[in-house]
């Protein structure tokens, strides 16, 4: 391995800001910290993109009907908008499902929008909202609609909410609700991930009280099956006699959200995007949650053995070790075989709320150094941990999404563990209703940055010439023209599933093909090794 020097952090975040405006340097500085695991510093987080500069972020409609509800495959997703929000939306996240059989409900492949015009934008869409939902009812008859505002419906004030309960006593059979996720609702698709939990949590969770059997019955928490992930979970779990009841919601249907409070317990992958879910069932229904992070071998096994762990039942226990030592082995030949060539590679995770994090974890099995990372729309506690909630200032944009008030219900509140019991589990390092972060996961030294801007990420990479690069598709080419790889941890370049232990040598594979690929080298045309005269730098002049 060539060695290399490493750029001073506290030099490398100096010049990522240095060309800002002062107050926008100011601003920005906040949300550009340098870790240390052991006293974690505070970090801006969820707050407005300064306007101007370029973000990775997304939408409120984006986290709302794309994310949460996106994969549910038997609700009619219905967008209440202009086209473009639809077809946007449309089979862009690469969220899987498999159906039952061939006659089994699957809305997934289709762009369902009122396909909004100018005339409705001035006189009023409800009317054309209701022949929508009427239309999607007599052709598929399905057993939801969902109507997801987006920005023009919000600022013309139709009331979808109103019309979803008009329809759903017109029609009868039909669970019909909406969401006022319209774009500008929230900074990010995180605004999103909280109305649809919301309203998933309001209209259908809980209403289908029938036992479907089971010992160990778990709901899946923020899992949404990019790639095949949830699917290779699924086989896990299978392994291991654990049942899913609901997986909220990769893979998912609106009878499994109906049901998921007969589980017993709630892990929850994506804590970002679904951590109020996890509240509100454990609240109304008694239901304990806990993290998980089925990416990584490594981390696949800890959580499966949590599982186990907290039913307490050693026949359980015993089926995960053996399902650990059959599924390891694979892994860890491949791993013998990548990891001289991949160790003491660096990366950059720069995603989402939570795969920064988790994907940390692999890239650690592959001897990887990941030397910064960033979320695009986390909160503080999905960096710091938790136990900062309490101290996160709640600003108007945060206030502007409701919270909802929820008391355990009268007949459905059943404590599957008692207080005692839970302690105990803590005590014993049972980690219960408690995310520490990512901070604590990375080196000290580390530059964690949230939001990052393009141009602070082309300094980067300018600084660390990190060996690969982990975004999206706004960001992959402009990366790769700069020499490095681009991972997309999104959609995974159509690549995965990275889940569970098959996943995780899927990855070390596509990994070690990226990092060791020699094409890289070869980026830099002739004509920019020679012709010095022409080069225009965009980013330092
Ligand atoms: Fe959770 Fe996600 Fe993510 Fe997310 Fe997303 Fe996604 Fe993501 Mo793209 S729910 S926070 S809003 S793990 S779509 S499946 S990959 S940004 S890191």
């Amino acid at each position: 391995m060539e060695s290399r020097i490493i750029p001073d952090p506290s030099v490398v975040r100096e010049e990522l800001i240095k060309k800002y405006p002062p107050k926008v340097a100011k601003k920005r500085g906040k949300a550009i910290v340098i870790n240390d695991p052991a006293e974690i510093p505070q970090v801006q987080a969820n707050i407005r993109t300064i306007p101007g500069i370029i973000t990775q972020r997304g939408c409120s409609y984006a986290g709302c009907k794309g994310v949460v509800l996106g994969p549910t495959r038997d609700i009619v997703n219905l967008v209440h908008g202009p086209i473009g929000c639809s077809f946007y939306a449309w089979l862009t996240r690469r969220n899987q499902t498999r159906p039952d059989g061939p006659e089994s409900e699957n809305f997934m492949t289709y762009c369902f929008s009122t396909d909004m015009q100018e005339e409705h934008v001035v006189f009023g869409g409800e009317k054309k909202l209701k022949q929508a939902i009427q239309e999607a009812y007599d052709l598929f008859h399905p057993k939801a609609i969902g109507i997801f505002s987006t920005c023009p419906v919000g600022l013309i004030g139709d009331d979808v909410h109103a019309v979803a309960k008009e329809m759903r006593e017109k029609l009868g059979d039909c669970n019909i609700f909406g969401f006022s996720c319209e774009g500008y609702k929230g900074v990010s698709q995180s605004a999103g991930h909280h109305i649809a939990n919301n309203q998933v949590f309001k209209h259908v969770v809980g209403l289908d009280d029938s036992d479907k059997g089971g010992r160990f019955k778990i709901n899946m928490l923020g899992e949404y099956n990019i790639g095949g992930d949830a699917f290779e979970i699924e086989r896990l779990l299978e392994k291991c006699g654990i049942t899913m009841v609901a997986s909220f919601s990769g893979n998912s249907t609106v009878g499994q959200f109906e049901n998921s409070h007969t589980a017993d317990l709630n892990v929850v992958m994506c804590h970002r995007s679904i951590n109020y879910m996890a509240e509100m069932m454990e609240t109304k229904y008694g239901i304990p949650w806990m993290k998980v992070n089925f990416i990584g071998a490594e981390s696949s096994a800890k959580s499966l053995r949590r599982i186990a762990r907290y039913f307490e039942d050693d026949e359980l226990m015993a089926k995960v070790e053996a399902v650990i030592a059959e599924e390891m082995p694979a892994v860890t030949s491949v791993i013998e075989d990548i990891y001289p060539k991949t160790k003491g590679k660096l990366a950059m995770l720069f995603v989402g709320g939570s795969r920064a994090h988790h994907y940390q974890e692999l890239f650690g099995e592959l001897g990887m150094e990941t030397l910064s990372a960033g979320y695009e729309f986390g909160h503080r506690d999905d960096y710091e941990g938790r136990k900062v909630i309490p101290n996160i200032k709640v600003d108007a944009d945060s206030k502007n999404i409701e919270e909802l008030k929820i008391s355990p219900d009268p007949e459905k509140y059943r404590p599957r563990k008692s207080e005692e019991e839970l302690a105990t589990m803590k005590a014993e390092g049972l980690d219960i209703s408690e995310y520490e972060g990512m901070m604590p996961d990375m080196k000290k030294g580390s530059l964690v940055i949230d939001d990052i801007s393009h141009y602070e990420s082309e300094k980067l990479i300018e600084l660390y010439k990190p060996d690969i690069f982990c975004a999206g598709i706004k960001e992959k080419y402009v990366v790769q023209k700069m020499g490095v790889p681009l991972k997309q941890l999104h959609s995974y370049d159509y690549g995965g599933p990275y889940a569970g232990f098959t996943g995780a040598i899927n990855f070390y594979r596509d990994i070690d093909r990226m990092v060791n690929s020699r094409v890289w080298k070869l980026i830099q045309a002739p004509w920019e090794e020679t012709a010095t005269e022409l080069e225009a730098d965009y980013v330092t002049q």
